[in-house]
């Protein structure tokens, strides 16, 4: 690849998690009624690790589900792709609960609005907030994130690579142009 510039090592990725997980714990004034929802891939990973943490703070357990939202295209344009959700997912009971969705990175916002579209489908979550590792700017909606493992403005053609040992086999985040 070309020049790949890296953000986040494997110690800074940890940090950040650990941070998140203590940001979660003090503004919800404990572990009781969250569930934790990664985002497709790399969400998923993020978001187990999240409750890794406060299960090591804490030594409480907090449920973990998957939401699997893909981009639907109707042509290769980036203008015109579209996040849906795919399929059925999340096996854990969201109503009245604290819903803490995760992703990778949060770039247009489209993909956490499709994520809250099924969740409102699903369940009626007392609350829902967003913890995303990487914040790359440029939203095309009113979404932000309540948790931000770090805020990188990025131009609209480099791309963020984020890669997790559970997916990647190494730990770290590089920008990339393309
Ligand atoms: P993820 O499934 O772990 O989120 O979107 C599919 C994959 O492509 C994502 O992996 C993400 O890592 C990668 N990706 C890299 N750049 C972009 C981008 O600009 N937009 C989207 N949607 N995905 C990107
Ligand atoms: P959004 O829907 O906010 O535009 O983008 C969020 C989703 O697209 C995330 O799930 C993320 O995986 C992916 N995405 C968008 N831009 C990037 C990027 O630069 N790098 C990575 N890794 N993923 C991206
Ligand atoms: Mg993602």
């Amino acid at each position: 690849s070309e020049k790949a510039v890296q953000i986040l090592d494997e110690k800074g990725i940890t940090r950040a998690i650990t941070r998140i997980a203590h940001e979660i714990l003090e503004k919800n004034k404990g572990p009781q009624d969250i569930v934790i929802i990664g985002i497709k891939t790399r969400g998923i990973p993020l978001a187990k690790r999240i409750a890794l943490k406060i299960k090591e703070f804490e030594n409480y357990e907090i449920p973990v589900g998957e939401l699997d939202i893909t981009l639907y295209r109707d042509d290769l344009t980036k203008e015109q792709i579209d996040p849906v959700v795919n399929g059925s997912s999340i096996s854990c009971d969201i109503n009245n609960k604290i819903v803490v969705l995760v992703d990778d990175v949060l770039y247009t916002g489209r993909t956490a609005r499709a994520a809250l579209d099924a969740l409102v489908d699903i369940g009626r979550p007392s609350v829902i907030q967003l913890a995303v590792l990487v914040d790359r700017g440029h939203r095309e909606l009113p979404i932000r994130a309540d948790y931000v493992g770090k805020n990188t403005p990025t131009s609209k053609n480099e791309i963020v690579r984020v890669k997790l040992s559970e997916t990647d086999e190494e730990n770290l985040v590089v920008i990339e142009a393309t």
